[in-house]
């Protein structure tokens, strides 16, 4: 898979991904990530990428040329027109699905905004998938496509140390995750849950699942409705109902 990212801050997305499983998966020749600087693509005498709204209004906007340049010296090396992701507060809120859609792909170009935003008609000439990461307020899209990079990233088989670890993630079948317990056996006076320690695997795999549905029932219902549950998990949830 190979990132493409359109930045005003290149530094910020090479600083954030070439840290951590991401930047080892590069050393690994599994990923890449090449960045660009808009602002080598300004047409503008003080190497400026933005200018005053049209209609007024306060920030500024940046220019449709820059952008357009900055997208085409990388589609220009590309053999095939690839998906161009601009990170936006108006996008599609991106999940665990988009992740997953977006890692069949071999090229990805990101385009992050900062200012009030880019001019319309380049992002209607260049732009194929609008994503937010959720509804809080950034001052960039760097950040956002730093998640996307990540998330995407460790889907590629090689990425991960255990190849299996990202195929049963919990997220998976929609469930939040069990609590983790490690040495020593009592901390501070707190004691590690018994059955973790009673060596019956079928007993602690029942106690997981069930950690993991009270879990979602409390901090994330909404989760419930599309998890995928067998019958002895709707038992168990009808069960603590009547509670
Ligand atoms: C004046 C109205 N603001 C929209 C809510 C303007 C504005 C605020 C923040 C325009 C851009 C930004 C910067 N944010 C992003 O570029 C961004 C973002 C975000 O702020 N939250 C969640 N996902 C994303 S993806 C890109």
């Amino acid at each position: 898979m190979n990132f493409h990212v359109l930045t005003l801050f290149p530094d910020m997305i090479r600083d954030g991904f070439q840290t951590s499983i991401t930047g080892r998966a590069v050393e690994k020749g599994l990923l890449s990530l090449e960045t660009v600087n808009i602002r080598d693509f300004s047409v503008n005498k003080h190497n400026r990428v933005d200018d005053y709204p049209y209609g007024g209004g306060a920030g500024m906007v940046m220019q449709a040329e820059p952008v357009c340049l900055a997208f085409e010296s990388v589609a220009a090396k590309l053999s095939r027109k690839p998906r161009v992701l601009y990170m936006s507060p108006q996008g599609k809120v991106f999940d665990q699905r988009m992740a997953e859609e977006l890692a069949q792909e071999e090229e990805l170009i990101f385009l992050c905004g900062h200012y009030e935003g880019i001019d319309e008609r380049v992002l209607e000439e260049i732009v194929t998938d609008e994503i937010s990461i959720g509804d809080y307020v950034l001052t960039g899209g760097e950040l956002p496509a730093l998640v996307i990079m990540d998330a995407v990233s460790r889907l590629l088989n090689g990425v991960l140390h255990n190849e299996e670890s990202a195929e049963f993630d919990s997220f998976h079948d929609n469930l939040l995750e069990y609590p983790q317990y490690s040495r020593p056996e009592e901390w501070r006076g707190k004691k590690v849950p018994p059955i973790l320690l009673s060596g019956h695997p079928a007993n602690v795999e029942r106690w997981r699942r069930e950690q993991s549905l009270i879990r979602t029932r409390e901090r994330r219902p909404d989760l419930l409705e599309t998890a995928n549950l067998t019958r002895e998990d709707k038992k168990f949830l009808a069960k603590l109902e009547e509670l």
